[in-house]
């Protein structure tokens, strides 16, 4: 028997779960991950982490699985008798929760009680910890600023109110049974393998693109949104350390800064040499550019690069989230490596490198993207 602890990770395949992996197998942990079936390899995060399966003593191993099925889940936890469990999986896009309500119910909130759920029937309430991946999104509609462990919650949207079920049932579990199960509330966290529909990403693939003359204009919604932005490689960090506690509780992970999407599409283009200026307000929004340093392609001073389109809008908004960390910070020593702008330039350098490829392609005559046209 190996002496090595094991972790399991939903949702491995995506932004948290790839670098969650990556942080554990360097502490020398053995990772199981449930990816889900896919009629496409869905594994690109973690594919540098990748072991052949007819190697022996693999240290990353992956089980096919998914939030909704709780004997698959059951199954899977059995098999591996996990130290420590990572529930990061959920459909964690807010916009796309209006339109798929009932899943999302399903898989983000239900799905966790599955979790937990096969935690105690298999007689494991002692040994395995949960995280609980929680979301600054509970908070909602403003009720206090900075928002910490002990402000109320107002859930404005589908994924929110999942993620409302998810946080109790998982503090009711730790109550009842006495099981270390933990919520890290953790605030918007970003990185060059963000989901490219997050608006961050989206940001910075259309600024890398217009700065390289591979697209004319970026369509956002709303631009006034504040968030409390921080690197994921900072976070993950985070969530390992609050299974590490002396205690199970539920902990504030952010920054304390927080920014509009306004700002963020500024900082993004000013990083590739364009300055933007804006005009107008709400819906008629646009920015212009207003001087054009960059070196690889040269933009028409004037010309618009962003607009609002209120398609973008959501049936209702978090207009305001700013956390406060203190109690990570005070009791868990968690500090942070990134600033918000040191963010930005790594999205921004990792995404004009990826874009680049397609300039290259684009002047060999290859012509199949749709922004070619
Ligand atoms: P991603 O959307 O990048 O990753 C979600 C992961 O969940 C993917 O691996 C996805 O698989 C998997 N998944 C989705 N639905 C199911 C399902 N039904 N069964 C099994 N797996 C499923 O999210 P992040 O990595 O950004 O976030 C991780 C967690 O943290 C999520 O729960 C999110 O809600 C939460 N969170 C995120 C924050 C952030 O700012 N990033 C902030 C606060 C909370 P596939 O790759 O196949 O789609
Ligand atoms: P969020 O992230 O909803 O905070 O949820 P997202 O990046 O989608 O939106 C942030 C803010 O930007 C505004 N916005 C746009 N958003 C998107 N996606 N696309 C746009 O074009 C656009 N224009 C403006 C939004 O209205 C919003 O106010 C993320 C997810 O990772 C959740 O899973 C997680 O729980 C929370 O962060 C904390």
């Amino acid at each position: 028997m190996s002496s090595k602890k094991v972790a399991l990770i939903t949702g491995i395949t995506g932004q948290d779960g790839s670098y969650l992996a990556e942080f554990l197998l360097k502490k020398d942990y053995i990772v199981h991950g449930i990816k889900r079936r896919s009629s496409l390899f869905n594994t690109d995060r973690i594919d540098h982490l990748y072991q052949d399966p007819h190697v022996e003593n693999r240290n990353l191993i992956l089980h096919h699985g998914d939030m909704t099925d709780s004997m698959n889940l059951t199954k899977i936890i059995q098999e591996v008798q996990p130290d420590e469990i990572y529930n990061l999986a959920a459909m964690s896009h807010v916009a796309v929760s209006f339109e798929t309500p009932e899943y999302v119910a399903n898989a983000d909130g239900t799905g966790t009680l599955r979790i937990l759920e096969a935690v105690k029937l298999l007689g494991l309430t002692k040994k395995t910890k949960i995280y609980q991946a929680s979301t600054s999104e509970l908070y909602g509609k403003v009720q206090e600023t900075p928002q910490s462990e002990t402000t109320p919650f107002y859930p404005r949207s589908p994924y929110a109110v999942a993620k409302m079920y998810a946080y109790w049932i998982t503090v009711n579990y730790r109550e009842a049974y006495g099981m270390f199960a933990c919520n890290g509330i953790l605030f918007n966290h970003e990185s060059p393998v963000r989901g490219e529909t997050f608006v961050t990403r989206k940001i910075t693939r259309a600024a890398s693109k217009i700065a390289l003359g591979l697209q004319d204009k970026l369509y956002l919604g709303n631009l006034d949104a504040k968030r409390d932005w921080g690197h994921a490689k900072d976070y993950v960090r985070m969530m390992w350390m609050i299974l590490q506690a002396n205690e199970p509780e539920d902990w504030v992970i952010a920054t304390g800064i927080t920014t509009t999407v306004r700002d963020f599409v500024k900082m993004s283009f000013a990083y590739a040499g364009i300055e933007l200026e804006f005009k107008g307000n709400g819906v008629d929004e646009k920015a212009y550019v207003k001087s054009c340093s960059n070196s690889d392609y040269q933009l028409d001073i004037g010309s618009e690069v962003v607009s609002v389109d209120p398609k973008y809008f959501r049936p209702t908004e978090v207009d305001l989230l700013l956390g406060d960390p203190t109690k990570a910070e005070k009791k868990l020593g968690w500090t942070r490596e990134y600033k918000l702008e040191e963010l930005v330039n790594d999205m921004m350098k990792s995404d004009l490198k990826l874009m680049t490829k397609d300039v290259y392609l684009k002047d060999g005559g290859y012509k199949t993207m749709s922004y070619f046209e």
